[in-house]
């Protein structure tokens, strides 16, 4: 898109999306679980938070071994959510405040109940055969049967599971109860768009991609062994052997033409989830828009930021300040390597999911005086990056990971239940004693699980101070699906109590995301550069794009402490050559931010050219 054509930007350019996740928003029938007339009783709220669309995290029927990620049928919607119809009258009644839906499409694997798998297990000899990766295993040194290859899954274990019934095996990369589809078949890709069309015909507003950079496999799969670096266990990560393949853009752009460009008023968007893919030239290659694929890529490099060797379960080696400081080489990165004005090409900003913790564990300190002002800081970084923003539900609360009284064998996850099972196993085979009652020690996986596990992120969001599950469900209390924070939130942060308070994050983020708006020349389309890296500051500056009819006023000095160090001193750039009409260098206004005791500080005025001082995680928007 050229410049000129910024004055009308499609409406998902400029948009502010909030993911919502399906069992944890509200439940409305008193079984414990959020469900979709739950999230139409709550419409005023999405309202009150000024986003323009909802992503609808999956919701479709499915097996419930990956919390939807496994999904049965494409045109249904999970009962425990409700029907087909609640999701029209949702479409509808958001449609009427002005907010669009996203879904959510997994159309990398199905769940191993879709009746397309179904009928492909039942002979070699099916129609639908080929419509998931099945190959023949292997005989190994000792005459055991092998998987095909050696990859490993995300969920740990061989990304292979044996079938007896026609002696096979077939590919899965996260559970055995998630077959990956096989995508070079054209009658599976037609089934596929076909699926898509119908919520497109209900006036869905486009799709979020799950790994959607995942569906082309190499065909000679069963010849591409991963490359060992786990030296003595068989399966190995694969990632760069099925992430990225070498047909996946020609399937996007089929996509592209045979679905989404079919449809106009309002233009339906895609937002891919792409893992493990760091370089920019690589993340363009989706997102560039005469490429017609993607609009959007959502990439991994700030959930991975944390992580260690072997994955987020391992400890990261690096310290808070290395991991703050490749924060802002990422945001960096991303910021100047897809910007608007190079090419168009638009980031999508994230910084929580529902398959990340919460961020403010993460990246803060852990103290809770400084819960409030750490959540503030990351709103504020997250308000001025250009892209489109991503708001995860109860990110706007500042909440934080489950609280340490709840034991990990409450955390509901696949994922965290498996890899636990998995480093379990493992040390108790490692361990040398072969006495009963052998104890593994597990408390350095805990450690990791109560920092990173995807269930800090997936509890039931707190409505109220005194009410049974703290509004979010009227079940009997602690029947919820999910662990809730009871202790922590209904006490500190739910929504009625920070609706109520003016200096609350919620109010903070809701201001941030209507400034946002007021100024998207700078703060979503605008060219962003580094001011200074001073370890413990932050400081960019947001240019305007256009500075037509504006008088040169519309840039955005950023300036964040990312510490919890106390009255941090950062010398401001001077303005370069802005006067006064009076001749007198121009000076800094305050355009928003916290002060030191992390309150939306009042308006002041710096000079031009001196310096300020920051508490801690204190973060100021200056302008002139
Ligand atoms: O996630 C893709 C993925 O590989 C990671 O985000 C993964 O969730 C893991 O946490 C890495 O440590 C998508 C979905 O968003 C996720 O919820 C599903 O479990 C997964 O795909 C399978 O569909
Ligand atoms: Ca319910």
């Amino acid at each position: 898109m050229s410049q000129e054509a910024s004055s009308h930007p499609p409406w998902w350019q400029t948009a502010t999306i909030y993911e919502i996740y399906p069992s944890s928003f509200k439940d409305s029938n008193s079984d414990g679980i959020g469900d979709i007339p739950g999230i139409i009783s709550k419409i005023p709220y999405l309202v009150s938070l000024g986003i323009n669309a909802v992503w609808l995290a999956a919701c479709h029927r499915s097996g419930g071994v990956d919390m939807g990620y496994d999904v049965i049928n494409y045109r249904e919607i999970d009962p425990q959510y409700g029907t087909v119809a609640d999701i029209e009258r949702l479409i509808a009644e958001l449609g009427k405040v002005g907010i669009k839906l996203i879904m959510d499409m997994v159309l990398n694997h199905t769940s191993d109940q879709h009746p397309w798998f179904l009928e492909s297990r039942r002979s070699k000899e099916n129609e639908k055969r080929d419509w998931f990766i099945w190959r023949k295993g292997k005989t190994g040194k000792s005459g055991e049967l092998l998987p095909p290859n050696n990859w490993e899954s995300i969920f740990t274990g061989s990304a292979w599971t044996y079938d007896s019934l026609t002696d096979e095996y077939y590919l899965r990369i996260f559970s055995q109860h998630q077959p990956d589809l096989n995508w070079s078949n054209p009658s599976v890709r037609a089934a596929i768009f076909n699926d898509m069309r119908f919520w497109l015909d209900k006036g869905v507003a486009g799709f979020r991609l799950d790994v959607i950079n995942m569906i082309s496999k190499p065909s000679d799969l069963e010849n591409r062994d991963a490359k060992i670096v786990n030296p003595g266990v068989f399966d190995q990560p694969a990632y760069g052997l099925y992430c990225n393949g070498s047909r996946v853009h020609e399937y996007l752009r089929e996509m592209r033409s045979e679905v989404l460009d079919l449809y106009s008023n309002p233009e339906r968007m895609t937002v891919g989830e792409v893992i493990v893919t760091s370089k920019p030239e690589d993340v363009r290659m989706y997102v560039e828009p005469e490429r017609k694929e993607l609009n959007m890529a959502y990439q991994y490099d700030l959930f991975d930021v944390d992580s260690g060797p072997n994955g987020k379960f391992s400890a990261c080696l690096s310290s808070k300040e290395e991991i703050l400081s490749k924060l802002k080489d990422i945001v960096t990165k991303w910021q100047t390597q897809l910007a608007f004005s190079k090419g168009g090409s638009q980031n999508a900003i994230w910084l929580e999911s529902h398959d990340t913790a919460r961020s403010v564990s993460r990246f803060g300190d852990g103290i809770e005086v400084s819960r409030e002002k750490v959540a503030k800081m990351l709103a504020l970084l997250q308000t001025t990056l250009s892209g489109t923003l991503f708001v995860y539900q109860g990110q706007e609360l500042g909440l934080t990971n489950l609280s340490k009284d709840i034991p990990i064998s409450r955390y509901p996850d696949v994922e965290t239940k498996k890899a636990w099972e998995a480093c379990y196993q493992s040390r108790l085979n490692a361990a040398t004693t072969t006495t009963t009652g052998k104890e593994v020690d597990m408390s350095d996986f805990e450690e990791q699980v109560r920092l990173k596990a995807r269930d800090h992120a997936r509890m039931p969001l707190p409505w109220k101070t005194s009410a049974p599950n703290a509004g979010f469900s009227d079940v009997e209390e602690g029947q919820t699906w999910s662990p809730m924070n009871t202790t922590l939130d209904a006490a500190r942060c739910n929504i009625e109590k920070q609706d109520s308070d003016p200096d609350s994050v919620l109010n903070f983020w809701r201001k941030q995301i209507r400034f946002r708006q007021d100024r998207l020349e700078t703060l979503i389309f605008g060219d962003f550069e580094v001011v200074d890296e001073q370890c413990q500051v932050f400081a960019y500056w947001k240019k305007a794009i256009s500075r037509r009819n504006e008088g040169g006023g519309r840039d955005v000095l950023v300036v964040l402490n990312l510490t919890g160090d106390e009255s941090v001193k950062f010398k401001l750039p001077a303005i370069p050559g802005v006067y006064k009409h009076d001749g007198q260098l121009a000076m800094y206004t305050w355009l928003g931010g916290t002060d030191e005791s992390g309150r939306v500080a009042k308006q002041r005025v710096v000079r031009n050219g001196t310096s300020v001082v920051l508490g801690a995680y204190e973060g100021a928007m200056l302008g002139y």
